[in-house]
């Protein structure tokens, strides 16, 4: 499965499902792209659309495992500078168990950003620069 969207300069591709902790990102670099990160309010309303037409629980590339509850773009090193928490039913972040430490926009939250567990199988989302011919 994948899906070329465009969004501004960027396009984004929805790919094969796989969990974080097999490095997603070498899926993604293998496109010559990277695993998504919202870095606006119009990039987070696009994939949330889109991953809500899906009907799908995707990953973005957000973690922090490096430090918990601190939340970082894992492929730029950036910080958050936009979030779409769920918070309707259950309060995210929550950390769940003590081992939610990868970001998912999730069906079941709706198609709010979840922290979750990085042995989940899910699918994900790339994103590379678009390039007009
Ligand atoms: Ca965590
Ligand atoms: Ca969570």
């Amino acid at each position: 499965m994948e899906l070329a969207l465009n969004l501004g300069i960027y396009e984004s591709v929805l790919v094969l499902m796989d969990t974080m902790d097999q490095d997603v990102k070498i899926s993604c670099n293998s496109l010559g792209s990277m695993l998504a990160e919202v870095t606006s309010g119009s990039e987070m309303t696009f994939l949330r659309t889109n991953a809500e037409n899906y009907g799908r629980t995707f990953w973005l590339g957000g973690s922090d495992r490096a430090s918990e509850g601190v939340w970082v773009w894992t492929t730029s090193g950036q910080g958050f500078t936009v979030t779409d928490w769920h918070t309707r039913t259950t309060h995210e972040p929550n950390n769940q168990d003590g081992n939610e430490n990868c970001l998912t926009i999730h069906k079941e939250l709706d198609f709010e950003w979840n922290d979750d567990k990085c042995s989940n199988v899910y699918r994900f989302i790339c994103e590379k620069p678009l390039v007009y011919s």
